[in-house]
């Protein structure tokens, strides 16, 4: 039997009537009700669930409803919730202290993990987020260099970072603008931002303006237009034009690193980048960020070299308990094969739902990353940067979205992000995922207000 998508003004309130309370009052207390943006469904409408805890790949909300996870915190729970090896591991850490502002033995031990994963790394420094890795590498990269332009693609997401807040601007070799405010012109003017797989304009960028490029910041593969695979090409020309002119190539490895690979990205489509930026699972769900990279580069860090970079929580003793068992585990018994072949079954069976339909969808996946891509008019095409991601139809994303929800399916509540699952998911899961993304496809096609395939 086919529910009927509730109204977005009734998909919380009527649904989950707590988590309707709970934002009320959140909103009263923080912008928003939520402490990043990406959870205020502002991309689906309606109002964002409140959770009260998470098991494996289940998540329970403070009504009582449990859901499949297919966000996994946005990337970190590729191990699931809660696994036995890591919250004992932050037991154990919480046991001995929180915070020493000093150095930990620790820390040299996942440090030690990380620069065995990924062998451009050669030196890596620890930091408390994504954003603040990519702060600290542009900033490194400048300082190295002596230079200031740096080179980043639409469509690719680098935390909040004000020179990485920036939109194309009229033509691509022209300045980049700021796209939040806050952002000054001036910090903008040193950042280039250019297509996605397209290498012409990297070579035409790179003859007008080579010198004066610190560094071409890229994600290796696109979690944040929805999921998108970059071209052999693509990949060789920031290679090859970076070493030509002296560019540092950065890999923002924050949402694929020890995901698609344990080398990540990188080691997936044998590229290697100048710096690393890594996040999410390095941290194990815990507040940890890294970059890291040659230790002729990494080595102008204060206090060796010059660069100045700081933190206080900076190789926090929980957080790199949770990174180093996550990676341990990661490392003992590689979960890629099955997250692969979960892949594979979960991708056929959203484009075999999709097509029964006659709902026009493009899915893209990279092991265990993926998006369904929406789309208007009868002929799917493929989605190869943020020109054609955002032609995407987001009404029927989010209807797919909230009918998923009605399902027991939590999905990224953006089109324009990836789905994550997890060594926890099972094929009873996968199986039933395309069960519920079946009948809610079938019930979109014919749902009125949700526009015609
Ligand atoms: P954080 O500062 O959120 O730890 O990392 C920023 C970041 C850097 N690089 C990449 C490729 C990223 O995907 C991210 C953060 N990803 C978003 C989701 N697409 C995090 C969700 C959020 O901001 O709440």
């Amino acid at each position: 039997m086919t529910l009927p998508l509730p109204a977005p003004h009734e998909r919380t309130a009527a649904r989950r009537p707590k988590s309707h309370d709970a934002f009320a009052r959140a909103r009263r207390l923080i912008p928003g009700g939520v402490n990043s943006p990406a959870r205020a469904f502002g991309g689906v409408g309606g109002e964002p669930i409140f959770f009260a805890s998470a098991l494996g790949q289940h998540l329970t909300d403070i009504d009582g409803n449990v859901y499949l996870d297919y966000i996994g915190s946005w990337g970190p729970m590729i191990l699931g919730h809660r696994h036995p090896r890591v919250v004992e591991a932050v037991e154990r850490a919480l046991a001995t202290g929180t915070s020493y502002g000093a150095p930990t033995e620790a820390e040299s031990r996942l440090a030690d993990l990380i620069i065995a994963a990924v062998p451009s790394i050669e030196k890596v420094r620890m930091v408390s987020s994504g954003t603040e890795a990519a702060m600290s590498a542009v900033r490194l990269a400048r300082g190295f260099t002596g230079r200031d332009v740096i080179v980043k693609f639409a469509g690719n997401y680098h935390g909040h970072v004000d020179s990485l807040l920036v939109s194309a601007g009229s033509a691509a070799a022209t300045l980049g603008v700021p796209n939040s405010p806050g952002v000054t012109a001036g910090t903008a003017k040193d950042t280039v931002v250019l297509e996605y797989n397209e290498p012409q304009q990297l070579e035409d960028l790179f003859r007008q303006r080579g010198g004066e490029i610190a560094a071409v910041l890229v994600e290796p593969v696109v979690g944040n237009m929805g999921l998108v695979r970059p071209t052999r090409e693509f990949l060789d020309a920031i290679r090859g034009l970076s070493r030509r002119h002296g560019v540092l190539f950065v890999c923002d490895e924050v949402m694929t690193g020890f995901r698609l690979a344990l080398g990540g990205a990188q080691e997936l489509l044998g590229i290697e980048p100048d710096l690393t930026t890594l996040g999410k699972i390095v941290g194990g769900g815990l507040p940890l960020g890294a970059y890291g990279g040659r230790a002729d580069v990494m080595d102008n860090i204060l206090p060796v070299g010059k660069v100045f970079q700081a933190g206080t929580l900076s190789g926090n003793p929980l957080a790199v308990a949770a990174g180093t068992a996550t990676l341990e585990e990661l490392r003992e018994r590689p979960p890629y094969a099955k997250l692969e072949r979960l892949g594979g079954r979960l991708e056929a069976g959203f484009r075999r739902a999709a097509f029964e339909a006659g709902v026009t969808a493009s899915i893209a996946r990279v092991g265990s990353m993926l998006t369904i891509f929406f789309q208007p008019g009868p002929e799917a095409f493929p989605v190869t940067g943020w020109q054609t991601a955002s032609r995407s139809d987001t009404a029927r994303y989010a209807a797919f979205f909230w009918g998923m929800i009605d399902r027991g399916i939590y999905l990224p509540c953006s089109q324009y992000e990836a789905l994550f699952f997890s060594s926890a998911h099972t094929d009873a899961d996968i199986d039933a995922t395309i069960a519920a993304a079946t009948d809610c496809l079938a019930s979109l096609a014919t749902t009125p207000g949700v526009p015609a395939a």
